[in-house]
């Protein structure tokens, strides 16, 4: 059994596995290099031979007990035939949903456009088969998918009225969780030892409507990927209520974000943690940093705590200092 599984299954709160959401990525020099002769990003997420070889840029530089797949939350809108496009200093960029043909969509459809995803987790469990990391497979939460599909940009703090007052959300929210199954299914047949779902936008879901944006969408996958015999890591970044969440949800773990106050957390959940240090404190100092991740990994000492960040590493971040964090918390 792995670090991070026996935290999950046994309850261990003696060692302290870590991974960092976005390990690979911008603030790595190597990565940085491949994007250049990459320009189109879905292509990039679609390459065999690529997509293995950034997923362990970071496992070469750093001692972590994971690696998730280099790959993104928008391959589902991808796959169900919406454009999506990454925009230089911009970000994802997505065409009209009214151009989605709902009659075109099959398993079949899907399958054929994000095969290469699934042949590239099949060569990472290869790679890692006989490694100490567990490999991680995700998809976003349905609410954080549609609201790309529908916004069709970044909504960064808020949602415009039409797309709150969208009359068809939960026939848009089925088709997400149907074929966020499917994703899910193939990434766990082809390797995957955790799924983590990233529901990065339940902050700005409707609070009258928490139960059928988020709980119940997330309640249906993580019962999924728990009948596959796999735990499910869920991050509702910024929900008003993570108790009530946990409550309503039961993941395997539950992934906080870094405005979350930890002094009460532990004594009040019994599932294991995962965060949530602020990724801003890795462009400050290492005394800095080393005082704050103290801080965190004492407030979980008895408790099952995977350490990660509050969101995901910021492209400015200096390398070392992930090499510094990830040997604080390796050698606790
Ligand atoms: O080079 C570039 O310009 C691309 C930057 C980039 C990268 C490295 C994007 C575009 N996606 C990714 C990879 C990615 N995305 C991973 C890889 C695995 C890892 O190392 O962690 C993962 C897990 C994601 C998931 C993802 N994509 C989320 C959920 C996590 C989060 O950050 O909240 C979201 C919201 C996205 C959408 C997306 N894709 C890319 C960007 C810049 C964004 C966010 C845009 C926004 O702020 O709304």
């Amino acid at each position: 059994m792995r670090l991070i599984e026996e935290v999950i299954y046994k309850n261990n709160t003696t060692k302290k596995p870590i991974w960092l959401m976005r390990q690979a990525g911008r603030y790595l020099p190597e990565f940085r290099e491949i994007r250049k002769e990459n320009p189109n990003f879905i292509n990039l997420c679609l390459n065999e031979t690529l997509v293995p070889k950034i997923t362990l840029q970071p496992l070469e530089r750093f001692n972590l007990n994971a690696a998730i797949i280099f790959s993104d939350i928008l391959m589902i809108p991808f796959g169900l035939g919406q454009k999506v496009d990454f925009k230089k200093n911009f970000g994802p960029l997505l065409g009209d949903i009214k151009d989605l043909n709902i009659n075109n969509i099959s398993n079949d459809s899907f399958l054929n456009k994000l095969r290469p995803v699934y042949n590239s987790m099949k060569q990472l469990s290869l790679k890692l088969e006989n490694k100490e990391q567990n490999l991680i497979g995700f998809v976003g939460g349905p609410w954080t998918v549609i609201v790309y599909m529908l916004n069709r940009q970044s909504p960064k703090k808020s949602l415009p009225s039409d797309i709150i007052n969208f009359k068809e959300i939960k026939k848009l929210i089925r088709l997400v969780v149907e074929y966020s199954k499917l994703h899910i299914k193939n990434q766990i047949n082809n390797g995957a030892n955790i799924i983590q779902i990233f529901e990065s936008w339940a902050g700005l879901a409707d609070k009258d409507r928490v139960g059928e944006l988020i709980y119940e969408p997330n309640t249906e996958l993580v019962e999924y990927v728990k009948s596959l015999g796999v735990p499910a890591i869920c991050f509702p970044r910024e929900i008003d209520n993570y108790f009530e969440f946990i409550k309503e949800v039961n993941p395997s773990v539950i992934s906080i974000d870094y405005n979350v106050n930890i002094n009460k957390f532990a004594e009040n959940v019994k599932i294991p943690v995962q965060g949530n240090l602020d990724p801003n404190i890795l462009l400050s100092d290492k005394d800095k940093l080393k005082k704050e991740t103290l801080r965190i990994l004492n407030t979980f000492k008895n408790h099952p705590h995977i350490f990660n960040l509050g969101h995901g590493v910021l492209p400015q971040t200096d390398p070392n200092m992930v090499d510094y964090l990830v040997n604080l918390v390796r050698n606790y």
